[in-house]
């Protein structure tokens, strides 16, 4: 149905909802675009020069212009009132019970997405300042805590199960930045000093989506949609849906190689 858009495939569950919500406000102003030209055109024509050599000092007696001009405010507050506020409600208070979804911390920084999930344990390990290092350990996790040993850390690979409630809770060590996956009509700012949730439910894999568009090579990506700084233009993440079965493998296989005792140290 909303296809004449032209937005990019569809990958959640909420998704359709967002896509109604942006039809409705394009079929409105496209009703004001016209409303509106259409008087500017009949003005123009009515109070052209040669019909009025001499400008009216009276002016407009009827009330036409104001009950228009009440009508267009009246549709806009259903529009804000009765649309936009409940959909944002139900995307954004009503958050569904972490014991059913899957909790991921991501963090921007400049110029990258760090994933961290709390492992078989559900419990995040603790971070430390002190223990961060660009390379090795961009979160500062500490791995001697005992929550901490079964966490999983990637850069810039999102690795979801699909058809499970996602929650991300999103952070950033520097600037804003912006989590933006269009195929899942997500987009939420990181905020330096806060950690904003934000949760969807995908609902195609990658596997399914590159024989949909028939593209080998699809991938979700992440776009920072908020410029960062010189490097805002590489800062791309890359987001894998899976089967629930897939997922718990990629979660075993790298919990195993990620907690293995890391013999340079
Ligand atoms: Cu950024």
């Amino acid at each position: 149905m909303t296809n004449w858009l032209g937005l990019p495939e569809l990958a959640s569950t909420h998704g359709g909802q967002i896509a109604g919500m942006i039809a409705l406000v394009h079929v409105f102003m496209l009703i004001l675009f016209v409303g509106w030209g259409g008087f500017f055109t009949y003005a123009l024509v009515r109070f052209r020069r040669s019909r009025h050599p001499v400008a009216n000092y009276a002016g407009v007696k009827s009330h036409t212009s104001s009950y228009l001009e009440v009508g267009v405010a009246v549709v806009e507050a259903i529009l804000l009132f009765g649309f936009a506020i409940p959909l944002w409600a139900a995307r954004v208070d009503i958050m569904p019970a972490e014991s059913e979804a899957l909790v991921v911390q991501v963090t921007g920084e400049q110029f990258a997405w760090n994933m961290h999930y709390a492992g078989a344990d559900r419990v995040f390990g603790r971070t430390e300042i002190t223990l961060l290092d660009l390379q090795s350990n961009p979160l500062g996790l500490d791995r001697s805590d005992p929550a901490g040993m079964d966490d999983i850390t990637t850069v810039n690979q999102l690795y979801l199960p699909v058809n499970k409630p996602i929650i991300v809770r999103l952070r950033s060590k520097d600037v804003i930045h912006s989590f933006g996956v269009p195929e899942f009509r997500v987009k939420q700012d990181a905020v330096p000093g806060l950690t904003i949730p934000i949760w969807f439910i995908p609902n195609v894999t990658t596997a399914e989506m590159r024989t949909r568009t028939g593209n080998p090579e699809f991938q979700y990506e992440i776009a920072c949609a908020q410029l960062c700084g010189l490097g805002h233009y590489r800062m791309r993440g890359f987001v894998t849906v899976q089967t629930a079965e897939e997922f718990q493998k990629w979660m075993e296989d790298t919990t195993a190689e990620q907690s293995a005792p890391d013999p340079f140290r």
